[in-house]
C-alpha cells in the first residue's frame, strides 16, 4: 500500500482496515468533538470544501496537521535566525508523525504533557498558531505571556497542559493529571511525551512503576530519536530499544515507526482504549529522527550525513504525501494543503510579532509562593 521505496517497520494500513479490523471513519470519531473545541483560529476547519468524504477528509486533515507543524517551526527557524526570536529553541522537523499520529487518537477533554521540543505536540492537540508564535516571540499575547518561551508552552483550553525544559519532569505531572481524571471519574486519558535521554532519569522510572501499580489512564510516548542532547543514546544506556523498560513493570509496550503516521495513530488509539477502559497504562515508543540540529544554531557536527540523508527519505511529511497520491488523492490538493497551511502560519506570525513584548514589570505576576 505504501510507496514504492519506503523502508518501514509497520506499513500502512489500506483505508478502512486498521489491524483491529474497525473501519477507520469510526475509528476516528473522537476528532468532530475536537474539531469543536478547537475551532477558533484553529488548524482544523471542518467547513473545508473537501470535507465531505470521512475518509479522505481525515487523511487530509492529518497532513495538514503535519503541514502546520512544518511551516510553523520553519517559521521559527526564521524568524530565530533573523533574530526575531530569542532563547533556547529545539526544533522537532522530521518528527511531525509522533506528535500528529499521536494526538489524532485523542478527544479534546484528554490531557497532553510536553518536553523542550514541543511545538509540534502543541499545534497537534490544536494550540492557536499566534498566541503560540507570540509566545515563542516573548510577546505579551502568548500563552504565558511571552513569559514562558518556547520551552514552557501551556494552552490548557485545548488540554496542552504544559511543556516542562526539566527531561522527564512531565511524566509525573500526566501521571497526576491521569489520577485526578480516575478520582473524578472523568475517564480522560493522559498522554506523556518524552525523549530517549529520559529512560535514564528516576522520575521516569517512578511514574511507570506507579501508573503500574495505581493502573492509571496515562500514556507514555517515548520518541526515540537515539540522540541525547549531542551524543548518541548508546553514550548513555545499553538499552537499545526504551520500550523494553516498560515490561519489567507489567506495562504493555509497542515500538513504532514514527515516519508512518498512520501507525503512530493505530498505535496510540489501542493504547487510549485501554487507558480509557480502566485497563491502565500502556507505553507507545516511536522511533523517529530530528532533522535539525538539537537546539536552533547546532552545527550538529556529531552526526554522519549518510544518517542525515537517510532519514531524509523516511520525511513523515513527505512519505504521507507519498501515501495519499498512491490512495488517489490529487497533487494539486496535496499542493493546496501545503498552501493554506503556509499561509496560515505567516498569518498567524505576523499578526504575533505585530504584538506588544511581554512586559518586565509583569515578571512577577502569575506566580504563586
Ligand atoms: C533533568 C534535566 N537534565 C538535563 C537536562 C539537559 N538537557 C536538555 S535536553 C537534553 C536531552 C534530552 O534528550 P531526549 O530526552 O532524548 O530528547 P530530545 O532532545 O532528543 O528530543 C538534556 C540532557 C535537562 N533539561 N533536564
Ligand atoms: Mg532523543
Amino acid at each position: 500500500m505504501g510507496p514504492a521505496g519506503d523502508t518501514r517497520l509497520d506499513g500502512f494500513r489500506a483505508p478502512g482496515s486498521y489491524g483491529n479490523g474497525s473501519s477507520r471513519p469510526g475509528e476516528r470519531s473522537s476528532w468532530p468533538d475536537r474539531h469543536v473545541a478547537v475551532r477558533n483560529d484553529s488548524p482544523v476547519r471542518p467547513e473545508r470544501g473537501h470535507m465531505t468524504d470521512s475518509e479522505r477528509t481525515t487523511d487530509l486533515e492529518i497532513l495538514e496537521r503535519m503541514w502546520l507543524v512544518r511551516a510553523f517551526e520553519e517559521k521559527v527557524s526564521e524568524l530565530y535566525a533573523a533574530g526575531r526570536v530569542a532563547g533556547l529553541i529545539h526544533l522537532g522537523i522530521g518528527q511531525e508523525g509522533s506528535a500528529v499520529g499521536t494526538c489524532a487518537a485523542l478527544r479534546s477533554g484528554d490531557y497532553v504533557f510536553g518536553t523542550h521540543r514541543s511545538h509540534a505536540h502543541a499545534i497537534a492537540k490544536g494550540a492557536d498558531l499566534r498566541k503560540l508564535m507570540a509566545e515563542i516571540a516573548g510577546r505579551s499575547t502568548g500563552y504565558c505571556k511571552g513569559k514562558g518561551g518556547s520551552m514552557h508552552i501551556s494552552a490548557p483550553d485545548v488540554g496542552f497542559i504544559t511543556a516542562t525544559g526539566v527531561v522527564a519532569g512531565n511524566i509525573p505531572l500526566a501521571l497526576g493529571a491521569a489520577l485526578s481524571s480516575v478520582t473524578r471519574n472523568e475517564k480522560r486519558v493522559s498522554v506523556a511525551f518524552f525523549g530517549d535521554g529520559a529512560g535514564q532519569s528516576g522520575p521516569f522510572h517512578e511514574s511507570l512503576n506507579l501508573a503500574a501499580l495505581w493502573k492509571l489512564p496515562v500514556v507514555l510516548v517515548c520518541e526515540n530519536n537515539g540522540y541525547v542532547e549531542f551524543s548518541p543514546l548508546s553514550a548513555h544506556t545499553v538499552v537499545e530499544r526504551l520500550a523494553d523498560y516498560a515490561s519489567v513493570y507489567s506495562i504493555p509496550a509497542v515500538t513504532v515507526d514514527g515516519g508512518d503516521v498512520l501507525a503512530v495513530e493505530a498505535a496510540v488509539r489501542r493504547a487510549v482504549d485501554t487507558a480509557r477502559e480502566g485497563n491502565g497504562p500502556s507505553f507507545v515508543e516511536v522511533l523517529t529522527h530530528r532533522l535539525r540540529g538539537h537546539y536552533e544554531g547546532d552545527p550538529a557536527r556529531y552526526r554522519k550525513l549518510s544518517e542525515r540523508d537517510e532519514w531524509k527519505q523516511k520525511d513523515p511529511v513527505a512519505r504521507f504525501s507519498r501515501h495519499l497520491l498512491g490512495s488517489g488523492v490529487t497533487a494539486e490538493s496535496l499542493d493546496e494543503v501545503e498552501a493554506e497551511a503556509r499561509a496560515m502560519v505567516a498569518r498567524a506570525a505576523e499578526r504575533a510579532l505585530a504584538d506588544p513584548p511581554a512586559d518586565p514589570a509583569d515578571a512577577t505576576g502569575d506566580v504563586y509562593v
